[in-house]
């Protein structure tokens, strides 16, 4: 196969209520879509999901498209490819850059799906016909406005909590929360925020107490040892996310036990080629893992769900409803979870139609690349 043309599309998409993390606030969102079209005339679409800023990992949305434009674009098309793995290999020199590679990886697994007539699911080997949603809910303003935003979405069936901790947010809401939902299925993340000293290994060790199903990435990307040293000291598991982004950080994790559960995101390890490795190496560890979500459009939304139907994703994903983000999604119809559990799409590639005048509408910027003029 031979991708003749590929579009790049830089869409502005407002979210529904704005979003805090440790290290920053939101309140829309710009992601690359990334649309092939083969020789046949066959399409193809990826995400590029992308925060603007460099503070989840180091791209940015700006970044993306640079290396998409300069790298990845002309790469894919000089590449004769019969699947998405060998397409990949296109690409293997370029260092980093995982979220744009993702989006890459993304079209490539949609396009070929399609021309196989398989869902995106089963082309990866997934196994579910549905999958446990569950949420991920931000720093609010006060102890009682973050209560009523959990109580909303236990109101609407979601199978997990998990909020977002931070210096001045953790042990207070937490302790709240659990005694306000003491059966939910709560966990906690702190997006690298603290610090290898003593006072904030005494806050995460006070965590323990409200049996949390887990804390995520509670030290930096790179500080596995810290990691490893509080999962020695308490029982409740330690998940990495931002410190996951290739393979060797996976075999890393295992080797320093810095963990026992593993956030599997689709752009943070490079697309679905190497999640899918990830979750089999992960799988042969013992070790389950979940998909985390970065707020995606209903394509990478699509990608994530059709990952989570692979048999180790034992915990319950990102994947919330596309209300829960977007006034209106770009695919139709949009992901809506029934008792927690969100449908995995069984039509061929990627399970949805796509909304492309409301793409077109929303559309900042675009470039389309050809193979003609190499
Ligand atoms: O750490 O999982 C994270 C969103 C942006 C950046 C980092 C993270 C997140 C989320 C959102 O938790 C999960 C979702 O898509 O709902
Ligand atoms: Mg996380």
């Amino acid at each position: 196969m031979k991708i003749e043309a590929i579009t790049l599309s830089r869409v502005a998409l407002p979210l529904v209520t704005s979003f805090e993390t440790s290290s920053h606030r939101k309140s829309h969102l710009e992601h690359i879509l990334v649309r092939f079209q083969d020789a046949e005339g066959c399409i193809g679409w990826g995400e590029i999901a992308s925060p603007s800023d460099p503070f989840y990992a180091p791209e940015t949305v700006d970044t993306a498209w640079l290396i998409a434009e300069r790298y990845l674009a002309p790469a894919v098309l000089r590449t004769e490819w019969d699947s998405p793995q060998q397409l990949a290999e296109s690409w293997r020199k370029i260092r980093g850059h995982e979220f744009a590679k993702a989006g890459f990886d993304m079209a490539a697994w949609t396009l070929a799906a399609t021309k196989t007539g398989t869902s995106l699911a089963s082309s990866l080997g997934g196994t579910r016909s549905h999958v446990l949603a569950g949420v991920s809910l931000g720093i609010e303003a006060t102890v009682d406005a973050l209560l009523q935003r959990i109580q909303t979405h236990v109101d609407a069936g979601y199978s997990r909590v998990k909020l977002k901790i931070s210096h001045g947010w953790d042990v207070t809401p937490v302790q709240a929360a659990r005694s306000a939902f003491p059966d939910l299925d709560l966990q906690v993340d702190a997006n690298g925020v603290y610090r290898s000293t003593d006072e904030d290994y005494a806050q995460l060790v006070a965590l323990e107490r409200f049996h949390l199903g887990m804390i995520e990435q509670p030290f930096a990307p790179r500080d596995f040892l810290s990691s490893a040293e509080l999962q020695r000291r308490i029982h409740t598991p330690i998940c990495l996310d931002e410190s996951i982004t290739t393979l060797h950080d996976l075999d890393t994790m295992l080797a320093t036990s810095a963990g026992q559960i593993v956030n599997i995101k689709v752009s943070r390890m490079g697309g679905l080629t190497v999640a899918r490795k990830a979750h089999d190496i992960a799988a042969a560890a013992g070790v389950p893992v979940w998909c985390g979500g970065m707020h995606e459009f209903g394509i990478g939304r699509a990608a994530n769900i059709a990952l989570s139907s692979l048999p180790n994703f034992t915990f319950p994903s990102d994947v919330s409803g596309s209300a829960k983000y977007y006034a209106r999604d770009i695919i139709h119809p949009e992901v809506i979870p029934v008792n927690g559990k969100v449908a995995v799409p069984t039509s061929p590639g990627l399970g949805f139609d796509v909304d492309v005048p409301w793409i077109v509408e929303n559309t900042v910027k675009t470039l389309t690349l050809t193979s003609g003029e190499g």
